[in-house]
């Protein structure tokens, strides 16, 4: 695994996202050996997880990986996306994993982080949803975790700018758990983990569970779904989605015509 790296302490799980050449995009091998490393973490009976990059990463995660992203009328953002699994990993982890940020986070990772159970953050941390930047459809589960972490304003404000919101920002609007000094970040985290390592874990592990169920318990007829996926696919069938990835792929701004 030399995409990230994985130690353990007690009871304590940490994975680091180490890939920074290319800022920690979520490739399908990244997510692969991040996926390896959360197995063998469970296998372990792991009590936390701390899902983190190198300290003062000036990005976290740069998003899906956009080299990968299908342009022959796939669903960009299909079940079995390696960033689509990472997310359903995470919510499902046997135990609590925290999301400790230091630098900016970009697309799908911000869902990444949002599906983890606490996050942590320095105050130089940022957050962007950016399919609107990159005409992407985001999926149906990704937006719902996505009105899980913020009302529905923010949840709009986010999506339609594509812009970067601070992390003391998103601490303020409920999105996040704690702004952290860089300096003392570490240990925060390492304190907040072992308080949680000494409590029960079968009493942790199932609330877990039944928090994500009830979070996910909300009512989307067959007919509602089928309208969603369709709208999606306009949207990947679109020019503009092309448009999207071959301008950073030619390192330029987009040009969108809505078509
Ligand atoms: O030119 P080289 O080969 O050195 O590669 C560059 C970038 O192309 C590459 N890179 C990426 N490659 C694939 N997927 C990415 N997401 C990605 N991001 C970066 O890494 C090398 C260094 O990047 P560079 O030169 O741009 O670094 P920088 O320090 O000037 O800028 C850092 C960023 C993060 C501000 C910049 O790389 C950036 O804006 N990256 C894209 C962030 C983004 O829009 N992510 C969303 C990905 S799509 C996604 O997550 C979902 C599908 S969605 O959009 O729907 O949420």
């Amino acid at each position: 695994m030399d995409l990230i790296t994985l130690s353990q302490d007690a009871h304590v799980g940490t994975i680091t996202l180490n890939n920074s050449p290319k800022h920690n995009a979520l490739s399908h091998l990244l997510v692969a050996q991040i996926m390896e490393a959360l197995k063998q973490l469970e296998l372990a009976k792991t009590r936390v997880v701390i899902l983190r990059a190198p300290e003062n990463s000036k990005v976290w995660s740069a998003g899906h990986d956009i080299g990968e992203l299908p342009e022959d009328g796939r669903d960009p953002l299909g079940w079995a996306d390696p960033l689509r699994e990472l997310v359903r990993t995470i919510e499902t982890f046997s135990a609590p994993v925290i999301a400790l940020i230091d630098g900016g986070v970009w697309g799908g990772a911000v869902e990444v982080v949002l599906a983890c159970d606490i996050i942590i953050a320095t105050p130089e941390s940022t957050f962007a949803v950016t399919p609107a930047k990159l005409g992407v459809p985001y999926n149906v589960s990704g937006m719902m975790t996505f009105m899980s972490a913020a009302s529905l304003r923010i949840v709009k404000e986010l999506a339609f700018t594509a812009l970067p919101i601070s992390a003391t920002r998103a601490e303020h609007v409920g999105m996040i758990n704690h702004v952290i000094e860089s300096a003392d970040i570490d240990a925060f985290t390492r304190a907040m983990a072992a308080t949680i390592a000494a409590n029960a874990p079968l009493s942790i592990s199932v609330m877990k569970e039944q928090l994500r169920v009830l979070a996910g318990a909300k009512p989307l007829t067959p007919r509602g779904f089928e309208k969603v996926q369709g709208l999606r696919r306009v949207v990947y069938d679109s020019l503009d989605y092309h448009e999207g990835i071959r301008a950073f792929k030619e390192k330029r701004k987009p040009v969108f015509n809505g078509t």
